[in-house]
């Protein structure tokens, strides 16, 4: 038997694996994709890169790691990053007890845990450890008539790893989230004619990407002691604070150029332009229609720039994307812009997509339609625990224990798994938090003679509580079509799944419990 089963080989299973061997324990990683990489092997649509910047997007757990690698732009394309993956499992020697292309379908527990894979593995360890990410499960919508469609379709998720040429093609794209932004503005480049089919109006403020310079690296390099230690004290694992100055306090006119400056500056540091935008709706009301001005400046036929108009949501109470020249791409003759509440799809066709009011002929069909996220991938095997399945005991929705572990699993652990800050952060700053906090758990728990670990029920309750909490305290759970809740996927409970107290925070009460002889877990 071995000691530790890891599922997935993304940032999460290859850190994982490290942090295992490094504690002498024996470990292999069932991975269902041909190489490492997680999100970013799937992930390879056109545009696909990360919103976090590249010098902070990486692990911090080695400093030559940091010191050697270079990145090229501010945020980093899908293929560097799987590069820089690739790298770190070369250099670590990790690809020896990684088995890819061994899809996990079954966990059960029985003492130890047993797992099946697609292919017929069956191995057995003391602790499963799960790395499946939580934005993997893709999600699909039931449209009528996609079977007969005569066109290519793509989820940009599971995207080809040959090229895919739209060159000359009528494309049409399903989706306005964070991916939908980023490949819509590459995709018009390439198409003989885009159709965006938007549901939700979506904020988005301009990444501002640029190469990066020798001098700024160097200075990164030079910093990074400070750079990682500020990651871990801020709430969202980013190295910058948020400004201590509330919007509703700041006179318009100087309010006005606060969001200007921050909006030259551009990415994810736009929201940190003031304190109060997430937790005030006044305050959030600002910035909404600051956003809405641009977009009104940006777009030039002014019928479109109304449909592009986000009301619906508060500004960054769902995952707020960042672009390039997303806006802009509807200023193009050839991209069309139809708004699917307005009139609803119908069917897919064998040549395109029929709404209430017309059909529109397409070549190839994008679904930029999100995830089942958080509790898909792990709901998408049949894991049994010491007295019932996953799947029943999430049926109204997931319930864990800091989001690390679920009472009734013993010994199976959870890297950003619901109930954890992680989505809501820099990941890779949660990812080593999670797995650095899992690795003492192991150790202190055979420093002390213990085989088992599990989170109580009285525990998981509290931790649900708190989960609620946090999300009420904060404006996020007002975004009701956000997959926060998710309330993108038909059918699924509507729960707020991530921890929004902070990362910084929900990493001291992980601790504390583990410094509290492992509070609200119960360990033999
Ligand atoms: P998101 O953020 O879930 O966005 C999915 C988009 O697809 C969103 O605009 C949805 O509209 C739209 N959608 C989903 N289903 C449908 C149907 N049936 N019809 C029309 N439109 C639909 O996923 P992303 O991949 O963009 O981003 C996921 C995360 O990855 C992102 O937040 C980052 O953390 C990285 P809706 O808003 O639901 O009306």
């Amino acid at each position: 038997m071995l000691d530790a089963i890891v599922i997935g080989a993304g940032f999460s299973g290859l850190y994982m694996l490290h942090r295992l061997r490094g504690l002498g324990m024996s470990a292999v990683v069932l991975e269902a994709g041909d190489g490492v990489g997680g999100t970013w092997y799937w992930n390879r649509y056109p545009g696909a890169r990360c919103d976090s910047e590249s010098y902070y997007y990486s692990f911090s757990f080695d400093d030559d790691l940091q010191q050697e690698w270079r990145w090229s732009e501010r945020y980093p394309r899908q293929p560097e990053i799987l590069a820089y993956l690739n790298h770190v499992a070369d250099r670590f020697d990790l690809r020896r007890d990684i088995r890819f292309g061994a899809r996990v379908t079954a966990a059960s527990f029985d003492d130890g845990w047993t797992v099946l894979t697609e292919r017929g593995d069956e191995l057995s360890a003391r602790f499963l450890i799960s790395a499946v990410g939580c934005l993997s499960s893709a999600n699909v919508p039931e449209i009528p008539g996609l079977d007969g469609f005569a066109g290519e379709w793509y989820h940009t998720g599971r995207w080809p790893h040959e090229d895919v040429d739209f060159t000359g093609e009528r494309v049409g794209v399903i989706g306005t989230g964070s991916t939908g932004i980023q490949a819509i503005p590459v995709i018009a480049e390439q198409a003989a004619h885009l159709t965006v089919f938007q549901r939700t109006p979506n904020f988005s403020v301009p990444a501002r990407n640029a190469p990066l310079d020798e001098e700024f690296q160097a200075s990164v390099r030079a910093e990074y002691a400070e750079i990682r230690a500020l990651q871990r004290e801020t709430g969202n694992g980013h190295p910058f604070r948020i400004s201590p100055r509330n919007a509703v306090d700041t006179p318009p006119e100087q309010r006005r150029e606060v969001y200007e400056a921050a909006w030259q500056r551009g990415g994810l540091r736009f929201r940190a332009a003031f304190n109060d935008l997430l937790s005030s709706q006044d305050a959030n009301d600002t910035a909404a229609e600051f956003i809405r001005e641009k977009i009104r400046e940006t777009v030039r036929d002014p019928e479109v720039a109304e449909r592009l108009l986000p009301h619906d949501h508060p500004f960054a109470a769902k995952r707020p994307p960042i672009d390039t020249g997303y806006f802009e791409t509807y200023n193009r003759d050839d991209v069309t812009l139809v708004d699917v509440r307005e009139t609803p799809i119908v069917e897919i066709t064998r040549g395109g997509l029929r709404t209430t009011e017309a059909e529109y002929p397409l070549d190839a069909l994008v679904f930029a339609t999100g995830f089942d996220a958080m509790t898909g991938p792990m709901l998408g095997i049949d894991v049994r625990g010491a007295n019932g399945t996953l799947a029943e005991k999430w049926r109204d929705g997931p319930q864990s224990y800091l989001g690390l572990q679920v009472a009734g699993f013993p010994n199976l652990f959870i890297i950003t798994g619901p109930g954890s800050p992680s989505v809501l952060t820099n990941m890779p700053t949660s990812i080593e938090q999670h797995v650095d906090w899992i690795a003492r758990c192991l150790k202190d728990l055979r420093d002390n003679g213990f085989e088992r670990i599990e989170a109580t029920e009285e525990a998981e309750r509290a931790w649900a509580e708190e989960v609620q909490a946090a999300a009420n305290r904060t404006l996020l759970p007002q975004a009701k079509s956000s997959w926060y809740l998710g309330a993108n996927v038909p059918g699924k409970p509507r729960v707020f799944m991530p921890y929004a107290g902070g990362l910084a925070h929900y990493a001291a009460l992980c601790d504390e419990a583990a410094s509290q002889d492992y509070a609200g877990f119960h360990r033999s």
